[in-house]
This record gives structure tokens, sequence and C-alpha cells, in this order.
């Protein structure tokens, strides 16, 4: 394959009896992907071995996805929100959407990026705008302890301005945003399982974060693109700080985490540094880049490290060229197929399986295996491949089940594979008659992520497996040009995956999460302490003069303002601050101001303000925009805007 062209001949290109996809093959995908129903051409020419199954049952005894009116969800499912840039919060199995949280973009129910409680985490300009108003959050996961979710955070990513947002899952709103300096693309993200292991090193939780694009570091326009690096960073989960980055060769994808804290790793498609994307595949192999976590720290403790830029946050070196001596290597480079996606920690806690994407395998890496290259007793790197299998074609994400199977989505064959691991590694060492696929149920249509609940973690239970389809086609009412995604979601509790229901969904989600309920104990009211500019009596309410800048503090208690009417003069600076004295739960009140782009909520005990010039003369009718009361259409107050 080394000197076949990659964009010429319009056939998958046999190397062994692996099948790799190229460019043209590619092309084909489009067209298979536009024609509604059809298969991908590129399917046929390099069908995987095991037969297709019979079609998929409807309907199971087991698993009813329709609750009846009043029945609770058992499992919460948390969603990235894609382009909408928050993450939305369901319950399963019934697919029912709770919340969306809002992060990096404005949100009109919230009041997000209004308030100046939510400016402070997104981050203003010096004029006091938004820095960003768009996002792209791809992947969310939440905080662990000992292996399992804990119910204190989750995180996001967004891909777009390289930031990671912090949910509190007491409250389910987001509190924190930090930027990762000198990244572009950020893309995958993941925690630690356990806090670490290395108790002199004193941290708490990190997030690993991996950085997609190449970039001249520092930024500074240069254009050749042999220079331009790639880093992968480490944020603290309490303060939300880099703590550290690693100046890697390729680049960085998906992140996974091991549940002993010692190693991360993240699949990289561009090990050739390519700028276009027929030099990013054009080499056979790539790689999944490990990172020997406690190493890295002990070398930025001992000061081993450089900045870049403006940035404080310390660099070490993970290139091949400084890392050639396993005793000392910060990273390794474990050799895999073809522009791999997708990274996953397998719940036995042995195995990252690495899924093929252009190559129609997956690999499995042993990380004993990788920890003993790095203690010096392998002397062989690839001897951590304990398997590498075909799958079927373009493998990107893989989920478990707790009972030794994964289940990796083939988006150019619209199926998911349930594979045994222990029965892949069997057939890799040379027992040919090991039969590593167990089933394949079709899907609808090309599969991005995958997960099933509690997949990544200890106490992974398979029950239920939700899969992202990119494309819907048929399978919804048609709405003009752009389709809703499809999310599907599976029963795999027997030995075949049974299809129960499909759900539309505005693009583009990614990835997500899936938890037994009991794991989260959110809170039903706020706590008026936790604001410090809080109005605790309607007493204290009244308009507050300093110069030209104005404070007006309200309360609210359906069905009435704590100041029915309040005057300011045109050219004031007013800083509204509103809280809500209610104390029921869901009793949430907004507050809107016509002209002045003004409208967000408090929920019971909840503060917020917003700081606006009064530009504008005139009366404005000041009204609750959340129903609250019988009186809730009365439930309003003037502002006066004196000229
Ligand atoms: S990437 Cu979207 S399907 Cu951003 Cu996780 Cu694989
Ligand atoms: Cu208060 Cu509606
Ligand atoms: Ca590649």
């Amino acid at each position: 394959m080394s000197d076949k062209k990659l964009d010429t001949p319009n056939e998958t290109v046999g190397l062994g009896r692996r099948r790799f996809i190229n460019t043209a093959a590619l092309a084909g995908l489009t067209v298979g992907v536009a024609a509604c129903n059809d298969k991908p051409a590129a399917a046929p020419a390099a069908a995987p071995a095991a037969p297709a199954p019979a079609p998929a049952p409807t309907a199971h005894a087991g698993a009813n996805v329709h609750l009846k009116p009043g029945e609770l969800d058992t499992y919460y499912g948390l969603w990235s929100g894609g382009h909408t840039g928050d993450m939305r919060v369901l319950g399963l199995p019934s697919g029912r959407e709770l919340l969306r949280i809002p992060c990096f973009v404005p949100d009109a129910l919230v009041g997000w990026g209004i308030t100046n409680e939510s400016k402070a985490v997104m981050g203003t300009k010096p004029d006091g705008h938004l820095r960003y108003t768009v996002g792209d959050t791809h992947h969310t996961h939440a905080s662990y302890k000992d292996g399992n979710y804990d119910g204190r955070y989750a995180w996001i990513n967004d891909k777009i301005n390289s930031r990671i947002a912090r949910i509190r899952l007491d409250y389910f709103v987001c509190d924190k945003i930090t930027q990762l300096p000198n990244v572009q693309g950020f893309h995958g993200i993941f925690p630690d399982k356990r806090d670490p292991v290395d108790q002199a090193i004193n941290y708490t939780t990190r997030v690993f974060c991996g950085g997609e694009f190449s970039i001249p570091l520092p930024n500074a326009g240069i254009e050749d693109s042999s220079k331009y690096r790639s880093l992968f960073s480490c944020v603290d989960a309490e303060t939300m700080e880099v703590r550290w980055q690693v100046l890697i060769d390729g680049n960085c994808d998906l992140v996974a985490t091991s549940f002993d804290g010692k190693l991360a790793a993240t699949n990289q498609y561009n090990t050739e540094m390519g700028a276009k994307y027929e030099d990013m595949m054009s080499a056979e192999r790539d790689a999944c880049l490990f990172f020997n976590i406690a190493r890295i720290e002990e070398a930025v403790k001992a000061g081993k490290f450089k900045t870049i830029g403006s940035s404080k946050v310390p660099v070490v070196d993970g290139t091949h060229e400084a890392n050639k001596d396993p005793k000392t290597a910060l990273t390794a480079y474990v050799s895999v197929p073809k522009n791999p996606h997708g990274v996953n920690a397998s719940p036995d806690q042995k195995y990252f399986i690495c899924a093929g994407k252009l190559s129609p395998t997956v690999t499995v890496i042993e990380l004993a295996k990788v920890l003993d290259w790095f203690d010096g007793k392998s002397e062989k790197l690839d001897d951590a491949i304990v398997a590498e299998v075909e799958v079927g074609l373009g493998p990107l994400h893989t989920a478990f089940d707790g009972r030794g199977n994964a289940f990796t989505t083939l988006f150019l064959d619209s199926q998911v594979v349930k594979w045994n691991i222990d029965k892949a590694i069997a057939f890799h060492k040379g027992d040919k008659n090991a039969k590593y696929v167990v089933d394949r149920l079709d899907v609808h249509y090309q599969p991005g992520h995958i997960n099933a609940s509690q997949s990544e973690t200890i106490a992974a239970d398979g029950k239920y497996l939700a899969v992202g389809c990119k494309f819907s086609k048929d399978r919804f009412l048609p709405v003009g040009p752009l389709h809703a995604e499809n999310e599907q979601l599976i029963d795999i509790s027997g030995e075949k995956m049974v299809l129960l229901a499909d759900h539309p969904v505005r693009g583009e989600p990614h990835d997500f999460i899936i938890f037994k309920r009991d794991l989260v104990k959110p809170k039903q009211v706020y706590d008026l302490d936790h604001h410090p500019l809080a109005i605790k009596d309607p007493k204290e309410s009244g308009v507050f003069r300093s110069g030209k800048k104005v404070t007006v503090k309200l309360t609210s208690q359906a069905p009435a303002f704590s100041m029915r009417e309040f005057k300011v003069k045109k050219g004031d600076e007013v800083t509204l601050i509103l809280t809500n004295l209610d104390k029921i739960e869901d009793l949430t009140h907004g507050f809107a101001i016509p002209n002045y782009n003004v409208n967000f909520i408090v929920n019971p005990q909840e503060t917020a303000s917003v700081t606006f010039v009064a530009d504008q003369p005139g009366v404005f009718w000041c009204y609750c925009t959340h129903f609250c009361h019988a009186l809730h259409l009365e439930m309003r107050t003037r502002m006066i805007v004196e000229a």
C-alpha cells in the first residue's frame, strides 16, 4: 500500500487480511448517504466477515420505553447539545428531555449570557459583551469516585473555542468555564476515574483534554504546517485551572483514562501531521498515544518544562524525539491502524479499545503491558496490542456491558457490532475458531457515538445502549433539507441486541453518558447565602444611587415584585438585583424588560443581577416571564426612565 496512490483506484486497498478505505471509497460514502436508504457505496467492497443477522424484533418483553404518565425513568442521560453549545439532560429509557443546561452559548430562558453571574462564567470582553456566542459541544463526562460516578460534576467541551465547562450536578448548572491556552479544536475529554494513587502529589480529580488541530506554538501566523504541534492538557477538577500540558507529535482526538489514575490516552489520526486530508490518511498506521501521568507530574514538579507565549502553564515535552528511552518516557506511541477514532476503557479496567475508522478493525491494548514497557519490563511496545480484529466498516466508538462484551458503531455499515473481548484476544493469538462477533444490529443510519448504561464504570450493568445516528433519512416526517438526527435506544440485556426506540434530536449531539438515577441528588431550592447580593427581606428593596450608577434591589414572591414601580434617569448605568423569596420548588419567576434585551429567571431562593444603560426614556413594563401563579400575567413592575 505504501507505493499506491491513495486517491486513484475506486476500490478498497487490500493489505494482508486487512482492508483499508481510500479516498475514492470515502467519496462513495457521500453518495450512499445522500441516496435514501442506500447502504454506503463502500460497503460491498469490503463486507465484514460475519453474516448479516435476521432483522431485529421491534418489541421486547424485558424493556418498556413507554413509561406510564407519572412514572419516573430509572437512568439519567447527560447528552452533549452539539451546536446549541449546551448540555441536555434526558430521562432513560423514555428518552424524555428534562433540561438543557446552557454553558457556552446564551439562553433566553435562564438568562444565560444576560445576567452578570452567567457572564462572569462565560467571559466577557473589556466592553462587557460576551467574548463568544457560539459553541460546539461534543463530549461530556461526569466525575468519578472509586470507579463509579459520584454525582459531583460533569464536564463538557467546546471544540470551537477550546473551552471546558464544568456542570455542578447538585443544581445542574454550569459554574466554571476555562479556555485552554495554545489549543485549537479541543476535542476529547475524560476525568480521572478515581483520585490519583500517588498521594504525594496533592491533586484532586484531573480532567484530560485532547487538542485536535495542530497550530504554530506560539500562534504567530507561520505558514509552514510541518512546524505545527498539538497539546494534551490536564485541568484540575476543583480549581478548573490548567495544571500542565504535553507537547506531542501528531494530534489528539478522543481521550480515555485508566481506572488506576496511571494512564491517559488519546487516539491519533494525524500522525502524518498533514494539513490536507489526503496527507492525514497517507500512512497505513497511526497511533494511540499514552501518557504516563505520574512521570509527567514529576517532570512538572522538577521544573522540566517550558511555557508557550503568554501562557504560564507548564508544558512538558512528549514528542517522539524526547521519549525514546522507556525508563524516562512521558509518552508512548502505540501503533494502531489508519486514522483511528475513539478510545474507550473497558469496565474490567484492563484494556483500552481503539476503533479503526478507516481500518475495519478494533485494537485492544492491554494497559498492564503499556505500564510494563514504561517500567522496562517489556521491550516492545507493540506487545501491548493483544488483539487487532476485523469488526466491520468504519468503526468509531465502543461501549461495554460489563459482561466482557463490547459494542462498536460501524459508521459505514450503519450497524452496531457486539463482540467479545476475550474471544477477540483468543482469535488474535491464533485460535481461528474463536467467534468474537456475537451479534450485529442495523441502526438508522451512520452511527457515531455509542454508550451503554454505566458503560465506562466498574458498575457497567449491560441494560441499555444508546446510539447517536448521524443521519435519520426516512425515519421521521420530512421537515425540509435538515433532518433530525436519530438517537436510538437498544436493549442489551440479552445475547441479541433489540432496538427499542427512535428519538429525533437536533444536531449534533455526539457523545453522552447514561447512569443510574440514584447517583445524583439534585437540590430543589437554592440557598440565599449562595449569592452575596441576595436581598433577604423585601424591605431592603429600593433604588440606590451613586452618581450615574444606580442599583435597583427587588424581590419576587408570587404574584408580585417587591416594588410596583421604580425610577431611573436616562443615561444611568443600572444594576438590577432580583432575589426570588419563594421557597417552594419549581416556583420560578422570570424578569423581562422590553426593548432592553433583558430576560432571565430566578429559581426559588436564587438571586441574579443584570446591568444595562438606561438609554431609552419612557415606561417599560417589566414582567414575569415564567408562569408562576394565577396572577402571573399581572405580575409586573414599571421601570420609568426619566428623560
Ligand atoms: S467525535 Cu462525534 S461521533 Cu467529536 Cu466524539 Cu466521534
Ligand atoms: Cu412570577 Cu410568573
Ligand atoms: Ca493518518
